[in-house]
C-alpha cells in the first residue's frame, strides 16, 4: 500500500527523540526502539480515522505519534526477562540486550511519559478544538492503562487463562485491541467526528484488533514461536482462519456508514486478512 502518512509519522517520531536535553544514553535507547522500522500501524490508523471524519492530518499527527511512543514502550517492557523474555525485536537485538535491563526499563518509562508530554505540548491553540483534543488524550490513556493494555498484560501473566477463568479474547481485546481502538478513536476525536462516526470507528477498531491478533498468532504458529495460549493452539489453524475472515467481515461492515471515505481502512483490513489466510 502506498502510504502518504508514513513519512509524516517517521519525521515526527525522529524529531520527538532528538531533544538534546534528554541525556544521551537515554535518548539513544529511546530512539533505538522508536525509530526502528515498525509498521506504524497504530499511527496510520489514527490518521486514517481522522481523515475519514474529514479532520486535518496535522491535528491528529501528535496523537498518532504519542500512541506509537506508547506502543514502543510496551514492546520494550514486554521483551524484558521478567515479562516475555525475548532477545530479539524486529530482527534486531531487543532494547535490554543493547542497553541493559535498567536502560530498557528507563527507556520504556521515558517513552510512556514523553508520549503524554508530546501530545499535550502539541494541543491545538484554538479553544473550540481543545475539548475534543483532551478527549483524544484521555481515550489514549484509557487504552494504554490499567483497564486497557496493561490490564491485558496483567491478565496474561496472572495464569487466569490457563486456569480457564477468562477467555483468550478478553486478554487479546485488552492487550492488543485497546491501544488500536484508542488510536482509531483519537483520530475521530481530533477530527471532531459526530457520535455515529465515532461508534463506527469504535466497532471497526474492535473487529480489526481481533483480526490483527489472529493474524499475528497465525504468523507466530507458522514460525513455531507461538505460546500454548494463542488462537491457533486454542482453536486450531482452520478455525483461526475462519475467525479472521469473520472479524474482517465485521470490520468492513462497521465501516459501512462511512464507506465512501474508508478506502484506506478497507485496504488495511484486506492486507491483514491476506496475511492471516495466506
Ligand atoms: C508491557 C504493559 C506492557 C504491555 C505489553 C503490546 C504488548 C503488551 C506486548 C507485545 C507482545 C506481542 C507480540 C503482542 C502481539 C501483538 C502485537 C502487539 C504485536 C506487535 O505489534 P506490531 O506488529 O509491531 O504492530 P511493529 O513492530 O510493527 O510495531
Amino acid at each position: 500500500m502506498s502510504d502518504a502518512y508514513l513519512p509524516l509519522i517517521e519525521e515526527m517520531l525522529a524529531r520527538s527523540v532528538s531533544d538534546e536535553a534528554i541525556p544521551k544514553p537515554l535518548r539513544e535507547s529511546m530512539a533505538y526502539s522508536l525509530v526502528s522500522g515498525g509498521k506504524r500501524l497504530r499511527p496510520r490508523i489514527c490518521l486514517a480515522c481522522c481523515a475519514l471524519a474529514d479532520g486535518s492530518i496535522e491535528s491528529a499527527l501528535p496523537l498518532a505519534c504519542g500512541v506509537e511512543m506508547i506502543h514502543a514502550y510496551s514492546l520494550i517492557h514486554d521483551d524484558l526477562p521478567c515479562m516475555d523474555d525475548d532477545d530479539f525485536r524486529r530482527g534486531k537485538p531487543a532494547n535490554h540486550i543493547v542497553y541493559g535491563e535498567a536502560g530498557a526499563v528507563l527507556a520504556g518509562d521515558a517513552l510512556l511519559t514523553h508520549a503524554f508530554e508530546w501530545m499535550l505540548a502539541h494541543a491545538p491553540d484554538k479553544p473550540e478544538e481543545l475539548g475534543n483534543y483532551v478527549r483524544a488524550v484521555r481515550v489514549i490513556a484509557e487504552g494504554a492503562g490499567a483497564r486497557g493494555m496493561v490490564a491485558g498484560q496483567s491478565l496474561e501473566l496472572s495464569g487466569a487463562l490457563e486456569a480457564g477463568k477468562i477467555l483468550l479474547e478478553e486478554v487479546h481485546s485488552k492487550k492488543t485491541g485497546a491501544l488500536l481502538r484508542a488510536a482509531a478513536l483519537a483520530g475521530g476525536y481530533a477530527a471532531g467526528a459526530d457520535d455515529r462516526t465515532l461508534r463506527a470507528l469504535d466497532a471497526f477498531a474492535a473487529q480489526y484488533g481481533a483480526l490483527f491478533q489472529i493474524a499475528d498468532d497465525i504468523a507466530d504458529a507458522a514460525a513455531e514461536k507461538g505460546s500454548d495460549k494463542n488462537c491457533v493452539s486454542v482453536y486450531g489453524l482452520e478455525r483461526a482462519r475462519s475467525l479472521a475472515q469473520q472479524a474482517a467481515y465485521e470490520a468492513r461492515e462497521a465501516l459501512r456508514p462511512c464507506a465512501q471515505h474508508a478506502q484506506y481502512l478497507m485496504d488495511l483490513i484486506e492486507g491483514t486478512l491476506r496475511a492471516a489466510i495466506a
